[in-house]
């Protein structure tokens, strides 16, 4: 099965046509006015057809369960072989491979912390530098869509809503320097379970709220 982006709502678009959400109640500069470029989507990330799907990997990129087994399956051993060739991955940075045979065109390899191994501070500092990593890989490839999975918050024991938080805010100061949100067409957040689902559902107006909103209340 393959999901195109254009069966995907953006962030936008679900506000006006299912959510009803007010203005939140303390609105600053902040806030990033990105909500059409951002989509939330439940299933399965080897399903989508974006330029780049992000492999939550380890350090080896040679392979592992949850997301990043599911991703090396769909692939086929091609992804592995390439992986060989890559020498690993810091935790934080990104690398790109070929796709094979996943409808996307590349698969974006990042590592994200073990959520105890250090303090919750440091997790964090490197939470968000694999998501910028991978953006900024992105660009460097000139894609201009991306799905996203919930980096850490399986094995690597990152509590979700605390994931969720730096990950939307992260993609919005991301979208904001250098005119990033210029090269963008769609940031997808891929969940794989409906409650996870609805809990970025619930954060994600406090961070990137309605257009029309933004535009009435905030300062530049
Ligand atoms: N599509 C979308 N999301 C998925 C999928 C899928 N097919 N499968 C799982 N998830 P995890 P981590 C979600 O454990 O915590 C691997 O062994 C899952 O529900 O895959 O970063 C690596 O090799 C969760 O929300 O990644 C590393 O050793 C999210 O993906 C280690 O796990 C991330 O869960 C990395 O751990």
């Amino acid at each position: 099965m393959v999901t195109k982006l254009n069966a995907i709502p953006t962030l936008a678009s679900l506000y006006t046509s299912t959510l009803s959400s007010p203005a939140p109640s303390t609105l600053s500069a902040s806030i990033y006015p990105f909500a059409s470029l951002l989509s939330l989507h439940c299933g399965d990330i080897t399903t989508l057809s974006v330029d780049a799907i992000v492999n939550a990997a380890n350090n080896s990129l040679l392979g592992g369960g949850g997301v990043d087994g599911a991703i090396h399956r769909a692939a086929g051993p091609s992804l592995l072989s390439e992986c060989r060739t890559l020498n690993g991955c810091e935790t934080g940075s990104a690398k790109t491979t070929s796709a094979y045979n996943l409808p996307s065109k590349h698969i974006i390899h990042t590592v994200g912390p073990v959520y105890k191994s250090s303090s919750h501070d440091e997790s964090e500092r490197l939470l968000r530098s694999a998501y910028r990593s991978s953006l900024d890989e992105l660009n460097r490839i000139g894609g201009k869509t991306i799905a996203f999975p919930s980096i850490s918050t399986g094995v690597y024991g990152y509590p979700f809503e605390k994931a969720a938080t730096a990950a939307l805010d992260e993609i919005g100061s991301w979208l904001e320097s250098n005119n990033n949100h210029k090269n963008i067409e769609r940031i997808i957040l891929c969940c794989f379970s409906q409650k996870d689902y609805d809990k970025y559902l619930h954060l994600a107006p406090t961070l990137f709220p309605p257009q029309d909103v933004f535009n009435q209340y905030a300062v530049s």
